[in-house]
């Protein structure tokens, strides 16, 4: 077929695409950096590629299928009528159906939900299941509420989304602000409206079509991966101490694995602040803080009443001051920044291994990158909990639920699977390994490849 093609020579370099992306998205700093960190790698790779350049792929990959606003009404127990915004973003669907969790926070808002799709793109490709990349969310804040305005929200929230997914469009879980509970009442009120049961979010209850260790498996990917990397350094991660930020589903399911596999975990955060453990937060602790968070709603601060020798620190301190071997930030974008990043290198950290989405700022990426430190990206290392939702899609379409030792071997050669495909495009001629070129190189190019069998759509 022939087609029109645009000259080499119009290419604009990396500032002049990257003018163009802040000028079409103004204001939002989060897509504009999540388009940065890819695009910086991409510009480098796709250099001798014209296919590429004529096709104009990485500028459509990062002008999302369409962002979806909507209003979300609800009551709460007051009888007061409150009124928050809901999205879904559909970045990009050329390998799968769209594909990602839905956030329920108060700073959510289009930027953050932009930037989390793009990411998601490339990390659902590098799990080598077919899926697209999407996010959605509201600026909701949960804290505070009762189960029942959370779940008067969440009927809401879906009586619109509903519309906008389906099983083999868009496929949503769960995220910060929601688990298997806001899971639950939104599935209720898909199936309600559409009287169809179909599998169409993840991270359901085992009841009804959830798959074993998706709880478990972001985290646990998360240690994997740092597995992975410390091993090419001939070292494993018995004996290792680990920071931790967050204290949600990926923080604590980090610091099971980490603990398990004999590495000592001191310290948790929220958005108060962290505490700091020096005697190591065990598995008896880890299950403390999981019951103390989800069953009575507590904050990471009583911690440090509860366990003897534990120390909290307020007015929302981050823990990269305490030192380690090693440090996984889970909780948030942008938790960890430039000066962060050379303390922990000065205290001689020397693997991060990403459980949240764009933790660390571009500042501290360069930091990581220019100390060698074994640094792996989200979309690569915190790729465990999406592959295993893509898994429960399989489970949902075969009518039927794997055993949990299927699933964790699938988890690890999935997590093994992506951490080769870094190494394959991110070794360095000197020998280190740029675990955010790989990713990003790796990520792109299925996608890419897939939207160039399209041609111009
Ligand atoms: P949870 O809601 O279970 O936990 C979030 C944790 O992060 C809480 O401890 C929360 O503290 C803290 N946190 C949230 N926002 C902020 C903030 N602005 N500043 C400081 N701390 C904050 O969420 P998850 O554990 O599921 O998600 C954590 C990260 O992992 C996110 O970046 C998410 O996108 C990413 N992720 C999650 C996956 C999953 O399967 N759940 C998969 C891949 C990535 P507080 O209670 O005070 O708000
Ligand atoms: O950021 C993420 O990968 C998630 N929140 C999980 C998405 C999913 O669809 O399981």
């Amino acid at each position: 077929m022939q087609m029109h093609r645009t000259s080499v020579t119009d290419h604009v370099d990396l500032e002049g695409f990257m003018e163009g992306v802040a000028r079409r998205n103004p204001g939002q700093s989060e897509f504009i950096q999540a388009v940065r960190e890819v695009a910086e790698d991409i510009f480098d790779f796709i250099e001798d590629k014209v296919e590429y350049h004529e096709a104009q792929i990485l500028r459509r990959i990062a002008e999302p299928d369409r962002v979806v606003s909507f209003r979300v009404c609800w009551e709460d127990d007051n009888g007061s009528i409150r009124v928050n915004r809901g999205y879904r973003v559909q970045n990009n669907n050329a390998i799968g159906p769209y594909k990602g969790g839905i956030r329920f926070h108060p700073s959510v808002n289009e930027s953050i939900l932009k930037f989390l799709a793009f990411e998601q793109t490339f990390k659902n490709a590098l799990t080598g299941l077919p899926m697209g990349g999407g996010k959605g969310g509201a600026n909701f804040n949960p804290k505070g509420k009762s189960v029942n305005e959370i779940m008067r929200f969440c009927q809401s929230f879906m009586t619109e989304l509903y519309r906008h997914i389906g099983a083999n469009v868009d496929v949503p879980a769960g995220d910060i602000g929601v688990g298997a509970r806001e899971i639950g009442f939104m599935f209720g009120q898909y199936k309600r409206i559409t009287n169809a049961w179909e599998g169409v979010l993840t991270g359901k209850g085992l009841e009804y079509g959830g798959s074993l260790i998706r709880p478990e498996a972001t985290g646990y990917g998360a240690v994997y991966f740092l597995e992975n990397m410390v091993k090419t350094r001939g070292r494993d991660l018995a004996g290792v101490t680990a920071v931790i930020s967050g204290s949600g589903n990926v923080a604590t399911h980090a610091a099971e694995k980490i603990t398990q596999l004999g590495g000592k975990v001191v310290t948790l955060s929220d958005s108060e602040g962290f505490i700091h453990d020096p005697d190591g937060i065990g598995l008896e602790k880890i299950q403390w803080v999981k019951d103390h968070k989800t069953h009575r709603r507590g904050r990471i601060s009583q911690y440090a009443e509860e366990f003897k020798g534990a120390t909290f620190h307020g007015d929302r301190a981050r823990p990269w001051a305490v030192p380690c071997d090693v440090a996984m930030p889970c909780a948030t974008q942008n938790e960890l920044n430039g000066e962060d990043a050379r303390t922990l290198v000065k205290n001689g950290c020397f693997a991060v291994s990403e459980g949240a989405n764009m933790p660390t700022d571009l500042e501290g990426v360069h930091v990581f990158k220019d100390a060698q430190l074994l640094y792996a990206p989200g979309k690569a290392s915190n790729a465990g909990g999406v592959a295993v939702s893509g898994l429960e899609m399989s489970q949902n379409s075969e009518r039927r639920s794997w055993k949990e030792s299927e699933l964790q071997q699938l988890l690890r050669d999935i997590m093994d699977g992506i951490h080769d495909r870094c190494l394959e495009y991110g070794r360095k001629s000197d020998d280190y390994v740029d675990y955010v070129k790989g990713a990003n190189i790796a990520g792109f190019k299925k996608v890419a490849d897939a939207m160039l069998a399209f041609g111009v759509v």
